[in-house]
């Protein structure tokens, strides 16, 4: 399916935008189904707010337990200081996760039709697993930022392979929090990995704490529909959206299950079906 000048790239920056790879009636079958799936989505008391810090996750089951379901955080702006919210439901959520690419019938369907797996084994991995999905919304004006990352700190496997498909549902600019990357950096070294700790949380340990390279943050501003691969070790970050206009993302995430998926990372999958 790629060509050998797009495997050329992803070798070179760590990751590879391919335009239109959705269509406009895919985008919005997924955007629908994310309505519905919010609709009937009764909050719970204690509202999950997805945040990159720490503290926030690690006492939190029902961010344990969303590796296996369809789990709904909220926009940490989206909750008020007494718990209630500032916002619409439907305008409330951070993002959507992380099995519904085997638990939903909509979602399952188009992971089927959009065949990760032919990319994934063009791009090293053997044994293609989708162990995790995502739909991020980046709220107009509320949506926050995600920290600059490595995406096998999270889905971490030894020997180390792990990509993820970041999907463009509404079009994605410097102004509503694109993703933005240091090309070329996904070969360094891995420097966290973010893993069940032996009290009952979860622990970033830090594999390698030499700093990030100084190197600027590429803007990757696309259209709907673009699909961009990113490389596990690939140093990647989303600013807030400041504007009115929301930035809805899908994410697939594979694994190569060749590899060794250790117990005590904090993303415990549902078995495949
Ligand atoms: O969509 C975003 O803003 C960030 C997504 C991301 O970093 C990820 O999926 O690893």
């Amino acid at each position: 399916m790629l060509s050998s000048i797009q495997l050329q790239e992803y070798s070179q920056q760590g990751y590879l935008v391919i335009n239109d790879f959705m269509s406009p009636a895919q985008r919005q079958t997924l955007m629908q189904r994310a309505v519905q799936l919010i609709e009937e989505f009764e909050p719970p008391q204690k509202r999950s707010i997805f945040t990159t810090d720490e503290q926030e996750r690690s006492s939190d089951d029902y961010f344990f337990e969303s590796g296996s379901a369809i789990r709904f955080f909220f926009e940490e702006k989206a909750i008020d200081s007494k718990g209630n919210f500032t916002v619409p439901k439907q305008q409330s959520i951070n993002k959507i996760g992380h099995a519904q690419h085997q638990l939903d019938p909509v979602y399952k369907a188009m992971v089927e039709d959009l065949d990760f797996s032919s990319l994934g084994r063009d791009l090293g991995i053997e044994q293609p697993r989708a162990i995790q999905s995502m739909h991020i919304f980046k709220q107009p004006n509320i949506g926050g930022e995600v920290g600059l990352h490595q995406d096998a700190t999270f889905l971490y496997t030894e020997p180390k392979r792990c990509i993820g498909f970041w999907l463009a549902l509404e079009d994605a600019t410097v102004d509503n929090g694109c993703l933005q990357a240091i090309s070329g950096g996904h070969k360094i070294a891995l420097k966290q990995r973010f893993k069940l700790s032996e009290n009952g949380g979860t622990e970033f340990e830090t594999l390698d704490d030499s700093p990030w390279p100084a190197k600027a943050l590429e803007l990757l501003e696309v259209p709907a529909g673009t699909l961009i691969i990113l490389h596990g070790q690939l140093p990647h970050y989303s600013a807030a959206n400041t504007s009115n206009r929301s930035r809805q993302a899908f994410t697939l995430h594979l694994v190569d299950d060749t590899c060794d998926y250790p117990t005590n990372n904090w993303l415990q999958p549902l078995q495949q079906s």
